[in-house]
């Protein structure tokens, strides 16, 4: 369960600056678009309110989570923005197949961010039902979609500072 410390659309002890010279990858998954469509709501949302240009948010969708990686790595390639965010929303069935592509997009979302130096951000809801998915996408427990997108920015700060001061005398 989300405390509210863990929170982190409504932390805001998060020093975030600088937005608006930052360009934001969203790639989001098909499956259970109710729920991923409230998730990048979030996200835009609060990535515009933090400053960044509505034109510097790139937006593409992919059929499903499975998919969030691969997707990732095209926006990359093709248009270098400074961090990615991939949105989705693996609900547990009665199937194995939850287990799957959950571990597959954990994997894929990290190796990506490893091997590019570009931070990409897992915003994946992996619940076992759907109301536990809609509290998490804009109900009671906030919005990881707000989340995703303060971490995406603080990571891209992160960057920036330490390339700075790599420059600076010690
Ligand atoms: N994609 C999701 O984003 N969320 C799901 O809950 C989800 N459940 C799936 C369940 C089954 C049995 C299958 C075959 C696919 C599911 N997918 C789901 C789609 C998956 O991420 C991917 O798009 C497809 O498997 C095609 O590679």
């Amino acid at each position: 369960m989300a405390s509210k410390k863990k929170n982190l659309s409504s932390f805001e002890g998060a020093s975030v600056t600088d937005a608006g010279e930052m360009r934001i990858g969203i790639v989001t998954a098909a499956w259970n678009k109710e729920v991923t469509g409230s998730l990048l709501r979030g996200a835009i949302k609060t990535l515009e309110a933090e400053g960044v240009d509505r034109k510097d948010i790139l937006l593409y969708e992919v059929p499903g989570s499975f998919e969030l990686p691969q997707g990732a790595s095209f926006l990359i390639e093709s248009l270098q923005p400074d961090a990615v965010i991939c949105l989705g929303c693996v609900i547990q069935g009665e199937t194995r197949h939850f287990e799957f592509i959950s571990h597959s997009v954990a994997d894929g979302c990290m190796n990506l961010s490893l091997k590019t130096n570009i931070p990409v951000i897992f915003g994946v809801l992996t619940t076992d039902n759907h109301e536990q998915a809609i509290q998490r996408a804009g109900g009671i427990h906030g919005n990881k979609g707000d989340e995703a997108a303060y971490t995406a920015i603080q990571m891209v700060n992160m960057k920036r500072m330490l390339k700075k001061k790599k420059g600076q005398p010690s």
